[in-house]
């Protein structure tokens, strides 16, 4: 047994000083002045939050793209949530065009048999459809891979008519999709046109120039009407300015329910970045959609707080600086990506919680309770309640670290935040009760468990 005594425990609702007893993989019981029972580890939390172990609900390990794979597996990706303070990712199975979605659910099991270092479940990607993949919807949520993912952009995209079918099908079967939403015939043609010209071919600055805020925009727009008429709730992953978020307040006044997930490069990353010397400097932020105005991350920051957006996930898909050079001569081949998962936490504390954009509260519920109720976790994970799952991260506000590519876990040999000053230290990291991570550092490896999730809670 374990009993963290003398911390703040935060919930949504509030915070509160009190103890919280761990008893094997469970949390036993939560009381002001708990009594140490015999042979109990006593952890002295005083000064320090106690968060519910964060969770990621969007992650890319071992994902092959643009004629490359990402650096960090399901062994150094989920070891990198770990140390800083996420029990539970959940990553993308997909079924690519001609796999059933059992294949492809199959393969990224056989991925994350590479060890996983926190607790893991998978959203099911589809690419197309058809009787097979209707019909295998349910052993999806059967399997606990309950939440699906669509593209509208990429090559792994679908049409509209399809995203109706797959949103009238979901609802069937009570559940919901993520999706990312950018319109590919703007992105496509604007590509052409600037790989045309030989100079803006090699900038890495057309990247974000070929994918307008109105792209995204555009798209979320037509996602929530498709999702009007099929008269289901739909999730709308990586938010990245304000214009889409118009789109959500639109489609929320016609009585829908839009959930909206944003990531911290969004937050606190703008497009200044892309017009960075030399090619290694810029390419290391190119992810898709791109990083917007600054005038968007206060819009972002502002949703966050009056509860317009509900989770804060990463998005993490990491390529070496080297990986990213695949694009050095046109922009389009740049994989794109970043890693974020192993400072999520530290960074929304530091920037959100520290500076008074958000507070303790919302970052517990965008980062652990909204997540886990609307990805079919909760009260298992999510939350500090008596039967949770000990999936505990100690948080010290009066802590001072500097990120850093040389300290970090993540394979990946850059970091986008490189000397970014934390206003918090992530002490220590408990998955089911296990002391997983200490001071940005894995202490005990590979006790990752696959999370077989329910259906999601619409709230
Ligand atoms: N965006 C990225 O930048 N990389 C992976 C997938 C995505 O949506
Ligand atoms: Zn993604």
């Amino acid at each position: 047994m374990i009993l963290i005594q003398n911390g703040t425990l935060v919930f949504p609702g509030g915070s509160r000083k009190e103890d919280l007893l761990i008893d094997g993989e469970k949390i036993a019981r939560i009381g002001a002045d708990l009594e140490v029972p015999e042979g109990c580890t006593v952890v002295d939390a005083s000064g320090k939050l106690v968060f519910p172990g964060f969770i990621d609900a969007h992650t890319h390990f071992d994902l092959h793209v643009a004629g490359t794979v990402t650096i960090d597996d399901f062994a150094s990706g989920t070891k990198a949530a770990a140390a800083g303070g996420t029990t539970t990712i959940i990553d993308f199975g997909t079924a690519y065009p001609g796999e059933t979605l059992n294949e492809g659910l199959d393969n990224w099991f056989r991925k994350a048999d590479a060890g996983c270092s926190c607790d893991y479940g998978f959203h099911q990607t589809i690419t197309e459809w058809n009787e097979t993949v209707s019909a295998q919807i349910p052993d999806m949520i059967e399997r606990g891979a309950s939440t699906f993912k669509i593209y509208m952009t990429y090559d792994t995209q679908i049409d509209d008519e399809t995203v109706f079918k797959v949103l009238q099908r979901l609802k069937e079967c009570g559940t919901t999709t993520g999706c990312h939403c950018e319109n590919s015939g703007m992105i496509d043609a604007l590509r052409e046109e600037y790989a045309a010209d030989p100079d803006r071919k090699k900038a890495v600055s057309s990247h974000y120039l070929t994918r307008p805020a109105a792209a995204e925009a555009e798209a979320i727009g037509r996602y929530c009407h498709l999702a009007e008429v099929a008269d289901e709730p739909v999730i709308d992953v990586h938010l990245t300015c304000e214009e889409g978020l118009e789109e959500i307040r639109a489609a929320r006044r016609r009585g829908q329910k839009v959930y909206a997930e944003t990531c911290p490069q969004y937050l606190v990353m703008d497009d200044s970045l892309y017009e960075r010397e030399p090619f290694e400097e810029a390419s290391k932020y190119v992810c898709a959609p791109p990083l917007r105005k600054k005038t968007d991350q206060e819009a972002l920051w502002a949703a966050l707080r009056d509860g317009e957006i509900q989770t804060i996930s990463t998005d993490h898909c990491s390529f070496t600086v080297e990986q990213k050079k695949l694009g050095q001569e046109d922009f389009r081949k740049i994989p794109g990506g970043m890693p974020g998962v192993e400072t999520r936490g530290a960074v929304i504390y530091s920037e959100g919680v520290a500076k008074g954009r958000i507070s303790q509260e919302k970052m517990c519920e965008v980062l652990c309770e909204n997540p886990a109720r609307l990805y079919g976790m909760y009260p298992q994970k999510g939350t500090l309640l008596v039967g949770s799952d000990a999936d505990i991260v100690i948080l010290d506000p009066s802590g001072k670290r500097t990120i850093s590519a040389k300290t970090q876990v993540s394979a990946c040999d850059y970091a986008p935040l490189e000397g970014l000053e934390l206003s918090c230290a992530i002490d220590e990291v408990y998955l089911r009760g296990t002391l997983v991570a200490r001071d940005g550092q894995i202490v005990c490896e590979n006790q990752g468990k696959y999370v077989k999730r329910g259906l999601p809670e619409y709230f």
